[in-house]
C-alpha cells in the first residue's frame, strides 16, 4: 500500500535533476522517499520516460502509467442521492439504560462510549454542489457497538415525501436536476418536482417541512435528526416496543433566511463543511442528546393516525422524549474520501435488541442501501473498507469477490462443517426478528387505509408555527412555485394548501398573482383539527446561546483598537468565535499605532458567515467605505438579516448609506453586553421592515 513504511534516501546527484529539482530542494529535506504502488522508489516525478529529449513518451514508463492510470480511476460514482455530504468520527455515551425493552447493549450499557461515524449530507444535489440549498440534511450514524454496526440513517426531518419504497426513483428523478437540460442543480424549485408532489397528496405534510426554515439550517451542528421511521426494541424475553429516534443539537436548532441562504451559495460554497471542520478542529465539539419516544403496539392502535406511515410524526404530546445518551463529534477524518465517501451506511444494520417496523418505506430501504454500495464501491468487499469494518470480531463463510483485503486461512469456508475446530457457527443467542403476527389480510398491491388522511398533520404543522414562520413558509412555497413554468402546476399545488389551511392557500395564491383560488383537492379523508405541536417550531426553541455562533468585526485603517479588543474578549468569553474582517487581509494600522491583520478581505468574507456583526471604523474610512459595496452590503445585509449590528461613531455614515435603521438590535460598539445579548439571537420583529412576506 502506498502508505507503508516510509524509506528516506538522498536526493540524485544534480547531473540528474529534472527541471524544478531546485525548488524541490528548497521545500526542505528529511522526506520518505516517492515510490510507485509497487514500492518501487521513483527518481524523477517531473519528466516522463521519452525516447529522446524531443521525442514521443515510451508505453515502458511504468511510473507514469501507474500515476495516470490511478489518477483516472480516482472517482467512484457519487451517491445517487445524498452525495454531497461532511462527515466526523465521535462517541456515543448512553446516559440512560433502555434495559427493560431492549438486550441491545449499546442502548443498555450506560457510561459506555461507542464510537461514531457521523455523515451529514444534502439530498438533491451533486458531490460538488453547494451546502446551502434550501434541502433536507441527511443525518446518519454508524455505531461501531461491541455487538456488530448499527447505522441510523436518519433526516433532519422527522416525515418524509412518500409512504411507500416503490416510488423513491420517481420522487428522487423529480427532484433532481430536469434530464433533458440538466438544470437545475441542488433544487426543488423548478416543474418536474412540484408537478410529482403535486400529484402526491401524500406527500403535502413534508412539503411543509420542506418549505420551513429547516432545510435552510445556520450548520450542521445547529440541525436535529430522526430516525423517521418506528423501529422496534425486543428485550431478553423477545418483547417488543415500538421507538422512534430523535438526535437534538446542544446548540438548540438554528436556521437562516432565504435570502441569507442564497447569498450564502456565493459567498462559502462550503459554508457548513467549512463550519464543522473549523469547530472540530478548534476543540468545540458539537454534541446532540438522543432522545427516545417508546410506545406498546396497543398505545399505537389508538393514535389518531397510522406510525407506520412515514409521513407522520408522533406528536410529543401523545408520547414525550425521553434523552437517553448524548453525541459527541470530536475527530475530524484524516482523509476525506477513505471515510466520508467510502463510508457506506444500511439501515438494516442493526445490533440484537433493534428490529424493524413494517413501515414500507423502511422495508424498501432494508434492500437498497446494500445494493447501491455494490455499484458505488465495486463489489461485496466494501465492508472491510476501515470506515466500514464492524470494530468488534467479525467472522463468516463469505469467500473473495472483488477487492478482498482479507486472507482467510484453512479448509473450511462452510457450515455446518466438523473439520476445523476454530471455524464460526451460528448462535442462539443470535440476531432475533421479533415473530410479529402477520395481518389475515391477502397479498396484494394494497395501501392500508389508515394511510389516507394526508392533510391533518400537515396542517398541524403550519398551524405549530410562530407567525414568522408560518410566512416564512408561504413565501418559500412562492418563491419555488414561482420558478415553476406550468401554471397547471402551481394551481395544482394550490389546490392542496386549501386542504391544509385556508389562509395558507390565499397567501400563496396572492404571491403567485393568481386571479381566483382553485377547488380543493379531492380528499380520501377531509383534514382533522389536531392540538397543535410546539415541537416543530424553530422559533422559541432556539437556544439565546453564544456558544457556537460567529461573530465578524469590519475595521480598517484607523479603527478604534480598544473598542476592537473589547468586543473580542466579551464574545470569546460568552463562547462565541470572532473573526476580523477589513478591506484588506493584512489589515491595517489602528488608533493605537500597531497593526491588526485580518482573518478574511471583506470581499471575499461578507456578513452573511456570521451571526452578529459590529463594524468599528474612523469616519474616514467610514466615508471611504460608502462608496465600496461590498462595506455597504455588509451592513445592509446584517440588517436584512435580522442580525444584531453594534457600531461605533465613525461607523455611522456606512451605516447611513446602508440604510440600516433602528432597533434593539442595533447598538453601539461600546456596550459590548448590550451586543452581545442581541448577537445570541435574531432581531424577528425587525422582519417586517426589511421584506415583504407573503
Ligand atoms: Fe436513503 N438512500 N433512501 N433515505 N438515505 C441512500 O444509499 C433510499 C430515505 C438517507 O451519508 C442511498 O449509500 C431508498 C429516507 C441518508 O451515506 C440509497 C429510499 C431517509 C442517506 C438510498 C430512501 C433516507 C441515504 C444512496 C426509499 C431518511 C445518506 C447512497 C425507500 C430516514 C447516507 C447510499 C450517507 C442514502 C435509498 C429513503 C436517508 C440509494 C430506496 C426515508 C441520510 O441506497
Amino acid at each position: 500500500m502506498a502508505t507503508s513504511k516510509p524509506r528516506t534516501k538522498p536526493a540524485p546527484p544534480a547531473d540528474r535533476r529534472g527541471e524544478g529539482d531546485e525548488l524541490h530542494q528548497q521545500a526542505g529535506g528529511g522526506h520518505p522517499v516517492l515510490t510507485t504502488n509497487q514500492g518501487i522508489p521513483v527518481a524523477d516525478n517531473q519528466n516522463s520516460l521519452r525516447d529522446t529529449p524531443r521525442g514521443p513518451t515510451l508505453l515502458e514508463d511504468f511510473i507514469l502509467r501507474e500515476k495516470i492510470t490511478h489518477f483516472d480511476h480516482e472517482r467512484i460514482p457519487e451517491r445517487i442521492v445524498h452525495a454531497r455530504g461532511s462527515a466526523a468520527h465521535g462517541y456515543f455515551e448512553l446516559t440512560r439504560s433502555l434495559g427493560e425493552f431492549t438486550r441491545a447493549r449499546v442502548l443498555t450499557e450506560v457510561g459506555v462510549r461507542t464510537p461514531v461515524f457521523t455523515r451529514f449530507s444534502t439530498v438533491a444535489g451533486g458531490a460538488g454542489s453547494v451546502d446551502t440549498p434550501r434541502d433536507v440534511r441527511g443525518f446518519a450514524v454508524k455505531f461501531y457497538t461491541r455487538e456488530g454496526n448499527w447505522d441510523l440513517v436518519g433526516n433532519n426531518i422527522p416525515v418524509f415525501f412518500i409512504q411507500d419504497a416503490i416510488k423513491f426513483p420517481d420522487l428522487i428523478h423529480a427532484v433532481k436536476m430536469e434530464p433533458d437540460r440538466g438544470f437545475p442543480q441542488a433544487a426543488s424549485a423548478h416543474d418536474t418536482f412540484w408537478d410529482f408532489v403535486s400529484l402526491m397528496p401524500e406527500s403535502i405534510h413534508m412539503i411543509m417541512w420542506a418549505m420551513s426554515d429547516r432545510t435552510i439550517p445556520r450548520s450542521l451542528r445547529t440541525i436535529e435528526g430522526f430516525g423517521i421511521h418506528s423501529f422496534r426494541l425486543l428485550n431478553e424475553a423477545g418483547e417488543s416496543t415500538f421507538v422512534k429516534f430523535h438526535w437534538r443539537p446542544k446548540l438548540g436548532v438554528q436556521s437562516t433566511v432565504w435570502d441569507e441562504a442564497v447569498k450564502l451559495q456565493s459567498a462559502d460554497n462550503d459554508f457548513h463543511r467549512r463550519d464543522l471542520f473549523e469547530a472540530i478542529t478548534a476543540g468545540d465539539f458539537p454534541e446532540w442528546e438522543l432522545a427516545v419516544q417508546l410506545f406498546t403496539e396497543e398505545e399505537a392502535d389508538a393514535f389518531p393516525f397510522d406510525h407506520l406511515d412515514p409521513t407522520k410524526i408522533v406528536p410529543e404530546s401523545l408520547v414525550p422524549l425521553t434523552v437517553i445518551g448524548r453525541m459527541v463529534l470530536d475527530r475530524w477524518p484524516d482523509n476525506f474520501f477513505a471515510e466520508t465517501e467510502q463510508v457506506a451506511y444500511c439501515p438494516a444494520n442493526v445490533p440484537p435488541g433493534i428490529d424493524f417496523s413494517n413501515d414500507p418505506l423502511l422495508q424498501g430501504r432494508l434492500f437498497s442501501y446494500l445494493d447501491t454500495q455494490l455499484s458505488r464501491l465495486g463489489g461485496p468487499n466494501f465492508h472491510q473498507i476501515p470506515v466500514n469494518a464492524p470494530k468488534c470480531p467479525f467472522a463468516n463463510h463469505q469467500r473473495d469477490g472483488h477487492m478482498q483485503m482479507g486472507i482467510p486461512k484453512g479448509r473450511v469456508a462452510y457450515e455446518p462443517s466438523s473439520l476445523q475446530g476454530d471455524s464460526p457457527r451460528q448462535s442462539a443467542d443470535g440476531f432475533p426478528s421479533h415473530a410479529t403476527p402477520a395481518d389475515d389480510g391477502r397479498k396484494g398491491r394494497v395501501r392500508a387505509p389508515s394511510f389516507a388522511d394526508h392533510y391533518s398533520q400537515a396542517r398541524m404543522f403550519f398551524r405549530s408555527l410562530e407567525a414568522p414562520e408560518q410566512a416564512h413558509v408561504a413565501s418559500a412555497l412562492v418563491f419555488e412555485l414561482s420558478k415553476v413554468e406550468t401554471a397547471a402546476v402551481r394551481e395544482r399545488t394550490v389546490s392542496h394548501l386549501r386542504n391544509v389551511d385556508e389562509s395558507l392557500a390565499k397567501r400563496v395564491a396572492a404571491g403567485l398573482g393568481l386571479a381566483a383560488l382553485p377547488d380543493p383537492a379531492p380528499t380520501a379523508t377531509p383534514a382533522k383539527d389536531m392540538p397543535t405541536a410546539p415541537e416543530v417550531r424553530i422559533i422559541g426553541r432556539t437556544k439565546d446561546l453564544l456558544k457556537g455562533r460567529c461573530i465578524g468585526i469590519l475595521f480598517d485603517e484607523g479603527s478604534d483598537a480598544g473598542l476592537i479588543g473589547n468586543l473580542r474578549k466579551a464574545a470569546e468569553k460568552a463562547g462565541a468565535t470572532v473573526k476580523l474582517v477589513a478591506p484588506k487581509i493584512g489589515g491595517g494600522k489602528l488608533s493605537d499605532g500597531k497593526v491588526q491583520a485580518a482573518d478574511g478581505q471583506l470581499a471575499g468574507t461578507p456578513s452573511v458567515v456570521f451571526d452578529a456583526v459590529a463594524i468599528v471604523l474612523s469616519s474616514d474610512a467610514a466615508k471611504r467605505l460608502s462608496k465600496e459595496s461590498a462595506a455597504v452590503d455588509f451592513a445592509a445585509d446584517a440588517w436584512a438579516h435580522l442580525k444584531a449590528i453594534a457600531a461605533d461613531e465613525g461607523a455611522q455614515q456606512l451605516l447611513k448609506t446602508a440604510r440600516v435603521g433602528k432597533d434593539n438590535g442595533v447598538v453601539e460598539a461600546e456596550d459590548a453586553k448590550g451586543f452581545l445579548a442581541a448577537a445570541a439571537t435574531r432581531q424577528w420583529a425587525r422582519e417586517p421592515k426589511v421584506r415583504t412576506l407573503a
